[in-house]
């Protein structure tokens, strides 16, 4: 056992992964877009697939998408220990969020193979469709439809906005497999990820053991005025709902003030119709990101915002998708601290502000979470940057804590 400790992952070999997987959607200023289902992501998943059948992994899709690449264990009948992620990015996203997950489980496959270590259990990596939401809303839909929270054909029915239908999509890149009768539940499951946030970076720690993750809600935010001309039209006999949208968020920030600074508000989307410079619009939607640590207070806060709302007449505001916080199992997060520990990375234990596939995989399995650091705390955003030696550390830490796991049972 002492040798299996002495074992670690090649970290020249891990980045290079990163590098190459972040020339697929490729932006000028350095990040990534390879949105859910895109070509682009197609490319992604090919290449990923590559990599796992080259570590001698089999590959397998399931009816939403999600890619499941097995390393064989002693024993097949065991459950496998998951390490998983999204290969999915945000429009103008970075090259780390998520892809630093998936390629990490792909770095523990191929250093177990060069130790020529065989675990107790199979070993899968999981790559799991549209963790972003960004493109088709809501987040963690692959994951989320796998461990049996969202319908599979009310999932192929989403739209993007430009009316693209996720299951076309699907069928368009080659990637709607079989429906999965049932789970293959993972005897354990963990995720490696960029912190996203500045803690870790600011504490100058290297690991992250997380302890759970806050709670999420989704709403779409709609005005509606009477469209008239620009010119024409004196102020005082205007219904312009761009007015009554600025009187109403400047309301909804100062609720969030007032609940801080575990309260956060995000208006992402800001679309107007008819988009045009010189109509007053008809009507103007707004998409709102809610999130808190503990449901009370996302509970209370969404009570206040329909108060808000409901106070101006023709808005209206509809609850999309609603992630409730959730804790993290005790044993995945002591692997992890153990294996921090053990391999002497500074740590901390944290919750986390954004959400992960982790959330819905901790529903049908003990599941873990690895941060690392990320520079000036940034993600979602082509600048994203992490260092070569936290990306190295992270993903050791991973390697041992699932491993610790394996030999558990
Ligand atoms: O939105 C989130 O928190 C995640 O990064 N998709
Ligand atoms: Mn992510
Ligand atoms: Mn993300």
């Amino acid at each position: 056992l002492s040798d299996i400790n002495e074992v670690r992952i090649a970290g020249d070999r891990l980045w290079n992964s990163l590098m190459e997987m972040a020339r697929i959607g490729a932006t000028a200023k350095g990040g990534c877009n390879r949105q859910a289902l895109s070509d682009e992501d197609r490319a992604g998943r090919e290449l990923f697939i590559e990599w796992c059948e080259a570590a001698g992994c089999t590959v397998r899709v399931d009816a939403i998408g999600n890619l499941f690449a097995r390393r064989p264990g002693r024993d097949e009948t065991l459950a496998p220990v998951m390490a998983g992620s999204h290969l999915d990015t945000q429009p103008a996203g970075g090259r780390f969020d998520g892809v630093y997950g998936v390629l990490a489980g792909l770095e523990v496959v191929r250093t177990l193979n060069d130790a020529t270590i065989t675990t107790e259990g199979p070993i899968e990596i999981a790559a799991w469709t549209n963790e972003e939401g960004a493109r088709f809303a809501p987040a963690m839909l692959g994951s989320g439809v796998w461990a049996g929270v969202f319908d599979l054909d009310e999932s192929y029915a989403i739209v993007d906005r430009t009316g693209c239908r996720l299951g076309d999509e699907l069928d368009r890149i080659g990637f709607k497999g079989p429906v999965e009768t049932a789970v293959r539940r993972p005897h354990a499951a963990f995720e490696v990820h960029i912190e996203q946030g500045p803690i870790l970076e600011d504490a100058r720690q290297q690991i992250g053991i997380v302890t759970g993750v806050q709670g999420m809600r989704w709403y779409d935010l709609t005005i509606d005025g009477q469209s008239c001309h620009a010119g024409t039209t004196p102020m005082e006999l205007r219904d312009d709902p761009v007015r009554h949208m600025v009187t109403m968020l400047r309301e909804l920030y100062a609720l969030i003030d007032d609940n801080g600074p575990g309260a956060r508000v995000t208006f992402g989307e800001i679309t107007t119709h008819p988009a045009s410079r010189n109509t007053v619009p008809e009507r103007v939607a707004v998409t709102v990101d809610l999130r808190h640590p503990e449901e009370t207070v996302l509970e209370g806060l969404e009570v206040s915002m329909n108060e808000v709302v409901s106070a101006v007449s023709g808005a209206g505001v509809d609850r999309i998708w609603a992630s409730a916080a959730i804790d993290f199992d005790a044993q995945c997060m002591h692997a992890v601290a153990a294996s921090a520990k053990a391999l002497g990375y500074s740590h901390r234990r944290m919750v986390s502000g954004a959400g992960h596939d982790s959330v819905y995989v901790s529903r049908v399995a003990p599941t873990g979470m690895i941060f690392i650091p990320c520079e000036n705390g940034l993600s979602h955003t082509e600048v994203e940057n992490a260092d070569p030696d936290d990306i190295t550390a992270g993903c050791n830490v991973l390697l041992h804590a699932m491993l610790a796991r394996d030999r558990h049972r």
